[in-house]
């Protein structure tokens, strides 16, 4: 059993293994009613941990021992102790031989950590702590061990049966049994040990690498997938030759294995040599699959696979440093997929989810910073602090070095590390040492949780033609840090002159050559910049290209705005000005008479985008899009949800109606022609005729309703069918909604992955997804509260993004997530645990939803016996 006693764990308390595996041998015998797991282990003491006479102990949880053996004896029960959740062993030498066997129950394994089931498949999740579920071990990180495993199992039911490294021995048993034995030559964490067993097909595909080796690619799924599995293998095949042309980074193994898998806790899983995804993350054809989910697809396999250096060779010395390898790799994910698209577009996307997202985790009770001093359940830590923050913390050092010297650091950070289990400060040292850069101050980053707020102000001096900037910074206390030391922030910046062009950054009045764009380095509470030879006040562009993950506060004026949208020479500016300028119509709407009048020129700014053809499509696609509720709430103290909905739908309802002709001509140019492609200019043309269609139907057009029935009913791809059943869904066009909606699921019911989007399409909709339509969907014959991606579809997308309805007066969305949190936390606590997200910030709401929100979470921390999981966030959470 787990244990139930809530215990913190610190950072300072780190001790290196006192004992070391060199070599783990495992053998599963899988039945339908269990699992026999034989494990033998070389052990020795570490030489480099002081305790010479340290016992033995080794992890475990959910595991019935049946024997243990040292050096090939038998120990008697007086020799071990098996308290759970480790298992110890007194008296050993300084070298030994141990064999452990444990029974284990995977189809009862609800939680998804371990060895479990998933439809009629074997599969494993071990990432951070699931090998202790399977056998006793030092389940930690900075233990590496070479792994190899023999797989038994019954022939008909599972022909396929997979695990790291590569296939040494098959052959067959008695009763229709067979074995196929696996060997990994590279030590690896436990964390990274994986093991499939199904009746899977096998796609297979090959790679050859910068050196001219062939490498077998295989992917297996299930038969009914077996046409899902090509963009999944052509992202592959993209992702290793751009971390061979970028990084220098060449796969080591002579096969790589992709397998799906229905229930799964989280996207994917980098296991060495078999990576483990979620059905949802890496299986598409066009009619079943969107846009989003085929750019989803090609970035998470290039994350998983860029892991393999950034995580799997170079690894973690324990899970405080879990951003070295996922804020790295997401790093890595990045710049990849702005490579195989458009640059601006990805950052505007990834600056859109940390402003939204990560900025509330730091500001809320669970802020921690990047390298966190302290958890109670490892699991929870899994965040958009370590992954998306993490990914900017990199970035920085990335513009801070320029590309050379930071790909002259990544290459010193590989070969120096290789093989071996590191902390994020051996990651900035390599790029220290490679660089010749100080990074001391900058390490801050990796200690000091919290947004840094920047400050500035500016000052022209007609007479000097000098143009000033003032910025300070400020870091907000979080819990448990207070009086905050300033940060290193590289703040890029550009001035625009009054005809919009890029002017000569003059910091020195006697410089000549001066460039147009400077990152400016922040490092002290405040600085005053001056810029030379300004002929007359210019219009700053601050923060390029999101070059810091930082609030800036600077008292913009809409003129500026209306100026940086069409000028600025930076693409992610130009965006940015666009969706200040509506956050700040939004927000002065918020609480009006519903005559006030709406800011004339915004429906001018939106309608330049609509109509000029000159401008790059793909801004335009984004710069359409009104900031989110959800954004719009993060950047409230006291949050009114009514009201800042309402303020928004109106904004949204005005733009449509006012736009009308135009949004019906940007419909039809858009329109699609030929089979569906994947590709960046074609999605592109998608989501302009999609969003177009959006607005229409949000203002009931009844020449966008026949557009939307005649599209809903024709489309050749998912992406179009989709979007026209979300905006029927979203208009009050009540018949079509719920025919479109009952033909939807008729048509797709035999596909989860469609039937999610089925859910979440409803439980998103603030008009068809009102608590008692979302009620109804949990007893729906597709539901399935075994399965994390219909519980997300459902109750995650619900209280995530149907704020409207989420945030009802009477606090029944409260009380209706916390009821299945409570439902979900014996079965599932990983999942239960990420579900309480959307209350935990409720200190930042208006009084009228407070008081609901946090009686929400009282009665979460109620409930007897509840897990470390949703114990840590709820406590924190209602914390003074
Ligand atoms: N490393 C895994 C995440 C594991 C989560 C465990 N609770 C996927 C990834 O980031 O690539
Ligand atoms: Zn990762």
């Amino acid at each position: 059993m787990r244990t139930q006693e809530h215990r913190t764990i610190y950072l300072n308390e780190y001790r290196v293994p006192m004992f070391l595996v060199d070599h783990v041998d495992l053998r599963f015998e899988l039945f339908e009613e269990g699992a026999r797991v034989h494990s033998t282990m070389k052990i020795r003491r570490n030489p480099d941990s002081e305790d010479r006479e340290a016992r033995l102990e080794l992890d475990g949880d959910s595991l019935t021992l049946e024997t243990i053996s040292l050096n090939g004896q038998t120990l008697a029960s007086g020799d071990y102790e098996d308290k759970g959740d480790k298992l110890i062993v007194r008296e050993v030498s300084d070298e030994f031989s141990l064999t452990i066997v444990t029974w284990i129950e995977p189809q009862n394994n609800t939680r998804l950590e371990g060895l479990y089931k998933s439809s009629g498949m074997f599969c494993t999740q071990c990432e951070a702590q699931g090998f202790r579920c399977i056998t006793f071990f030092p389940d930690r990180p900075d233990v590496m061990a070479r792994f190899s495993t023999r797989i038994e199992a019954d022939k008909a039911l599972y022909p396929i049966l997979l695990s790291n490294g590569n296939d040494v021995e098959r052959g067959e048993l008695d009763d229709g049994r067979h074995f196929v034995t696996w060997e990994d030559p590279f030590p690896k964490p436990s964390y990274l040990f994986a093991l499939v067993a199904g009746d899977l097909v096998e796609k297979k595909d090959r790679f050859t690498t910068m050196s001219a080796r062939e490498i077998d690619l295989r992917m297996y799924v299930e038969p009914r997938n077996s046409e899902k599995c090509e963009h999944a293998l052509d992202s592959l095949k993209r992702a290793m030759r751009w971390d061979e042309e970028v990084y220098g980074r060449e796969y080591d193994l002579d096969i790589f294995m992709i397998v799906a898998v229905d229930d799964f806790n989280m996207g994917a899983m980098e296991n060495k040599g078999l990576n483990i995804f979620n059905s949802s993350c890496v299986l598409a054809s066009s009619d079943t699959a969107t846009d989003a989910a085929y750019q989803r697809i090609e970035a998470i396999v290039a994350h998983e696979y860029f892991h393999n250096w950034s995580g799997n060779r170079v690894t973690c010395r324990d899970w405080f440093q879990l951003s070295l390898k996922e804020g790295f790799t997401v790093f890595r994910d990045s710049q990849f997929s702005s490579d195989m698209g458009s640059a601006t577009v990805k950052r505007i996307e990834d600056a859109t989810l940390l402003r939204t997202a990560q900025f509330a985790e730091d500001a809320g009770p669970m802020a921690h910073p990047v390298r966190p001093a302290s958890y109670m359940e490892i699991t929870n830590f899994y965040t958009l602090t370590i992954y998306e923050k993490g990914c900017e913390v990199v970035g920085m050092i990335h513009t801070l070095l320029g590309p050379e010297l930071f790909r002259k650091g990544s290459d010193l950070y590989f070969e120096r590390h290789d093989g071996q289990a590191v902390t994020t400060d051996d990651f900035v040292k390599a790029m220290e040492d490679a660089s010749g850069r100080d990074l001391t101050q900058f390490r801050l980053w990796y200690e000091q949780a919290g947004t840094p707020v920047i400050s500035v102000e500016d000052e022209y001096d007609a007479e000097r033609k000098v143009y000033r900037l003032n910025i300070r910074q400020h870091i907000p206390d979080t819990p448990g840090q207070r009086n905050k030391k300033p940060q290193h922030i590289p703040f890029a910046v550009g001035l625009l002159n009054e005809r919009g062009e890029d002017q000569p950054l003059k910091l020195d009045a006697s410089e000549n050559e001066a460039p147009t764009e400077r990152v400016l380095e922040l490092t002290e509470a405040e600085h005053t910049f001056e810029f030379h030879d300004i002929e007359a006040r210019p219009v700053p562009s601050l923060l390029r290209n999101f070059s810091a993950p930082v609030r800036v506060r600077y008292a913009w004026t809409r003129e500026q705005l209306m100026f940086q949208m069409n000028y600025d020479s930076d693409g992610f500016n130009r965006w940015d000005a666009g969706q200040r300028l509506a956050i700040d119509v939004i927000q002065s709407l918020v609480h009006q008479p519903s005559e006030t009048p709406i800011e004339p020129r915004l429906v001018a700014a939106y309608g330049h985008l609509l109509t000029d053809s000159s401008l790059d499509q793909a801004m335009v696609a984004k710069m359409l899009q009104l900031p989110s509720e959800a954004y719009l709430l993060e950047l409230n103290d006291a949050a009114d949800v009514q009201g800042i909905c309402e303020a928004r739908t109106r904004v949204l309802n005005h733009l449509a109606l006012n736009l009308r002709e135009e949004l019906v001509a940007c419909y039809h140019r858009n329109g699609d022609s030929g089979p569906y492609q994947p590709t960046p200019e074609a999605m592109t043309r998608r989501t302009l005729r999609n969003s177009a269609l959006g607005w229409l139907l949000q203002i009931n057009d009844e020449e966008g309703r026949v557009l939307a029935l005649k599209q809903f009913r024709e489309a050749g791809n998912m992406t179009d069918q989709s979007a026209a059943l979300r905006a029927l869904v979203n208009s009050d066009f009540e018949d079509d909604r719920a025919r479109a909606l009952a033909d939807f699921y008729q048509q797709w019911q035999h596909d989860p992955q469609v039937v999610e989007q089925w859910f979440s399409v409803q439980a998103s909709s603030p008009k068809a997804g009102g608590l008692d339509a979302v009620k109804a969907l949990l007893e729906h014959k597709a539901f399935d509260w075994k399965n994390p991606n219909k519980i997300r579809a459902v109750v995650g997308v619900f209280a995530g993004q149907n704020l409207i309805n989420f945030h009802a007066r009477d606090a029944s969305g409260y009380n209706f997530l916390a009821r299945h949190i409570v439902r979900l936390d014996d079965s599932n606590p990983q999942i239960a645990a990420r579900l309480v997200a959307p209350l935990t910030r409720w200190r930042q709401y208006a009084e009228t939803y407070r008081h609901g929100m946090k009686a929400a979470l009282e009665s979460v921390r109620d409930k007897a016996s509840l897990s470390p999981d949703v114990y840590e966030v709820v406590h924190k959470s209602l914390a003074d």
